[in-house]
């Protein structure tokens, strides 16, 4: 950690007047947006102390209301429901003056939530049954956010999952070359521009009202979901700085694209990358088994849909960010965000060799076969 960051870090700290004396500090490497410490205070409690990206998110202050009214509204579900409401949701920690936010002397936003302790986080799943868990623990997170009221909910990053937009974006930063890499990435631009049809697929469902809006999380990334050390079952849903309305489609796709995929997000080998059918099978029982009631017979016959574009939407942006110079995602070597972009396509590509099989899998455990 550069001086620099430790010394802002011990300044947000000092707003936490429960942190009475700095036991250990630990650098997180998980997450590519925000800045995340595991900060051990001197009587034994443990804080995840965040400094909020603020080139991802313009309005520090909004992503933190929403996510205190998300995880009070949680709150209130688990404990009605015999849970562990200091377990199962995020608590965010206020500073002396009860702020959810401290502000540090170079603008930098900061923030606290309680350390979940007892749990591991993975990139990917290690088996069917620990997967078909967190599916299930994502399903139950739509449904426990069914009646939050979703027109309170502030949009944190505009068209994030408009994957059209997405495109435009990719073709400006191709238009532009800033860098000058465009030229090694040209099959990685032509494979994302030659599906360029099927990237309306979110948005003309949704406009046309075939797919409904819902409360979502919107980024749920494998390591966005702690899992119990001891079971092996998905405890805690985090990082809900995207929680907007969006559609199921793209949790369901998203958690496919991180966790069921063979090789890892910057795999560079690309033969490594497929779809784990078994690990697509799984999750699919699990989502359904906690939402399937909720979800309707067409979002359920687009989940392969959703696992696709999502992807290919991942690989764009991770393009994108590669071309403008690596602004977006944190990036620890150079060309890391066009091999991640690589193995997105590559993913994409195995998603379309298995496409009938991905419908399969979900037509056997779709509506009425539960
Ligand atoms: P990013 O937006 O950068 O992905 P996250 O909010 O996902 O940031 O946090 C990064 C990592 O920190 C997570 O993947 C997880 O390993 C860890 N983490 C975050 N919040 C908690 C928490 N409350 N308890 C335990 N670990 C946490
Ligand atoms: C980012 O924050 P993190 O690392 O969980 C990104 C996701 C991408 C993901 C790709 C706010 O997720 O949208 O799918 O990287 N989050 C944001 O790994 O852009
Ligand atoms: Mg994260």
């Amino acid at each position: 950690m550069g001086k620099k960051t430790e010394e802002l870090l011990k300044e947000a700290i000092s707003a936490y007047p429960f942190i009475k004396e700095i036991k250990e500090i630990e650098r997180n490497e998980t997450g590519h947006i925000n800045d995340t410490f595991v900060v051990k205070a001197g009587d034994g409690r443990s804080y995840i102390m965040q400094r909020i990206n603020d080139f991802v998110f313009k309005n520090p202050r909004e992503v933190m209301e929403n996510i205190i009214g998300v995880t009070q509204f949680l709150r209130e579900v688990i404990v009605a429901s015999g849970g562990d409401p200091e377990r199962e949701t995020l608590n965010v920690m206020l500073t002396e003056t009860g702020d959810p936010l401290f502000t540090d002397s170079e603008g930098g936003a900061w923030r606290c939530f309680k350390l979940i302790e007892d749990i591991v986080c993975l990139e990917h799943a290690s088996s069917t049954k620990q997967f078909r868990s967190c599916a299930r623990s994502f399903g139950g997170f739509l449904r426990r956010l069914e009646s939050y009221p979703a027109e309170t909910l502030h949009e944190t990053i505009p068209d994030f999952h408009n994957t059209p937009a997405r495109l435009a974006a990719l073709k400006r930063a191709v238009e532009a070359d800033v860098m000058g890499r465009r030229s090694e990435a040209a099959a990685e631009i032509d494979f994302i521009l030659s599906r360029e049809d099927e990237c309306g697929y979110f948005t003309t469902r949704l406009a046309s009202g075939e797919i409904p809006l819902r409360v979502t999380h919107n980024d749920t990334k494998f390591n966005n979901i702690l899992i119990d050390k001891a079971s092996g079952e998905g405890v805690c849903i985090i990082d809900l700085d995207t929680i907007m309305p969006g559609s199921a489609l793209y949790d369901f796709g998203d958690a496919i694209r991180s966790g069921a995929n063979r090789a890892e997000e910057d795999e560079r080998e690309l033969s490594k990358v497929a779809l784990n059918l078994e690990l697509f099978e799984a999750y699919t029982r699990g989502y359904l088994e906690a939402a399937g009631e909720a979800l309707t017979e067409a979002e359920i016959d687009a989940l392969p849909w959703g696992a696709k574009i999502i992807t290919l939407e991942c690989g764009a942006r991770f393009l994108t960010d590669h071309l403008e110079g690596d602004h977006y995602f944190k990036t620890s070597r150079e060309g890391h965000n066009l091999d991640r972009a690589r193995t997105q396509l590559a993913l994409v590509a195995d998603m379309e060799k298995n496409w009938d099989k991905m419908l399969a899998i979900v037509e056997k455990h779709g509506p009425g076969r539960l």
